[in-house]
């Protein structure tokens, strides 16, 4: 094609008229939302193990069939306290593809991350990544769950026992995902979850930590105190204030409630994702990794830029015109990023699948403000693009 194509970034009207971001941001109807904080108002409590608090905690442990929920501010928090309970020493060994809080909880816990490679296929860590960069001073593995699928919990389980270093999960993308073993949230010593306005179980921010383990819980409830009591319930290094509020408690009551619906509006729309995106030359649609159930939490794709036309970052700017927030989760690789950047303490090697996928992976619109026509007008866009790359290529940098 040789005509300028209809597309915004050419001056055309941009397909949407407010922006469209990549979260779930689930939102209650106003009523329910009046109803649930006039009992907060009525009750006039808003914070310290309230009502709503202990009923989200006890809906959780039945959710998860674990035997410890502790509810948390966000899940960065949670992680961070994770650690410190676990009596971790040295480094915990992570991959590199993930979010930045992953990296930070250990750093703010006084160890140091070493990163490892991921499976260029799952973009999860894998036993042959572990297995490879692990060394002495490694006390624990993170697994990380990413986009609705899983690191093989259950196999790690094992590998983490043979090394005899002590294994958990951020699971903060893994709320309401199972594998054949059982639901996300009963593995390694602990999970963490998010509970961000942008995931699928939302608390506005929040989180919690599953454990099955008792002491274990009893050394984050005392690091995550009620300080209606004195003295912590055993002696722990330092305390967080990482409670959760009633408000945040509201919502993610409302959020569980809805969240069968919400899942189930996620799958319909990955599934007509996937339909419309197979026929796009260079457009990877990345399958949630290893799972029996997925949130489908997030819309993962590769794109290639030779089969494409373009780059990663120039289809970015071509959405971003037409209001379609995509974004590029996770860029840089943690390994390239302040305070870990070319510090072979916490990198031993080139991390090459890592680097391949922070220059290729793009994160779609998907979630409770995303209906089947928004996907269509996205996949449209999508088609518009890949035909006229080379047109689009020459005119933008
Ligand atoms: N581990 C992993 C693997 C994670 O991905 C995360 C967080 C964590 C641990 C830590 O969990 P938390 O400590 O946050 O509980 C977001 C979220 O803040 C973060 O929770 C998430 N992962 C990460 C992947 O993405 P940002 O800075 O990109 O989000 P933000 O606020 O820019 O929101 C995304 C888009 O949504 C924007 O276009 C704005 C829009 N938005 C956002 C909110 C909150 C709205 O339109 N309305 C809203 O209310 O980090």
């Amino acid at each position: 094609m040789n005509t300028r194509p209809n597309l915004a970034i050419f001056g055309a009207p941009p397909a949407f008229d407010v922006p469209l971001p990549v979260g779930q941001l689930y939102f209650p109807s106003w009523e329910r939302y009046e109803r649930a904080f006039r009992g907060i108002f009525e009750r006039q409590y808003y914070n310290n193990n309230g009502p709503l608090h202990e009923q989200l905690e006890c809906r959780l442990r039945e959710f998860f069939g674990v035997k410890h929920v502790l509810l948390v501010s966000n899940a960065t928090l949670g992680l961070m306290m994770v650690a410190d309970a676990l009596e971790l020493t040295g480094k915990v060994l992570m991959p590199a593809f993930t979010f930045i809080a992953s990296a930070q909880s250990v750093s703010r816990a006084g160890l140091d991350p070493l990163f490892c490679d991921i499976n260029r296929n799952t973009h999860q860590i894998d036993v042959d990544q572990i297995v490879r960069h692990m060394d002495e001073e490694v006390s624990a593995i993170m697994g990380v769950n990413l986009w609705g699928g899983t690191c093989q919990p259950q196999i790690l389980e094992k590998l983490a026992d043979t090394l005899g270093v002590k294994l958990y999960f951020d699971s903060a993308h893994a709320f309401g995902c199972a594998i054949e073993e059982g639901k996300i949230g009963s593995f390694g010593q602990a999970e963490v979850f998010s509970f961000h306005a942008t995931k699928i179980l939302n608390a506005t921010e929040g989180g919690c930590i599953c454990t099955n383990d008792d002491d274990l819980a009893l050394r984050l409830r005392s690091i995550r105190p009620s300080y209606r009591e004195s003295t912590p319930l055993v002696p722990v290094v330092r305390v967080a204030n990482a409670r959760m509020s009633e408000a945040q408690a509201a919502v993610a009551l409302m959020s569980l409630e809805d969240f069968p619906e919400n899942r189930a509006n996620n799958e319909r729309l990955y599934q007509l994702y996937e339909c419309r995106l197979r026929d796009i030359p260079g457009i990877r649609l990345v399958e949630p990794a290893q799972v029996r159930v997925s949130n489908y939490q997030y819309l993962i794709c590769e794109i290639d830029e030779i089969r494409f036309g373009l780059s990663r970052d120039q289809l970015l700017e071509v959405l971003k015109a037409e209001n379609v927030i995509a974004r590029r989760y996770f860029y840089p690789g943690l390994h390239h990023c302040i305070p870990y950047a070319n510090d072979s303490r916490f990198c031993t090697e080139p991390l090459i699948h890592t680097d391949e996928l922070c220059h290729s992976c793009l994160q779609l619109p998907i979630g409770a403000r995303v209906s089947a026509q928004v996907v269509e007008k996205i996949c449209d866009i999508l088609v518009l693009t890949q035909a006229n790359a080379k047109w689009i290529a020459q005119r933008i940098k």
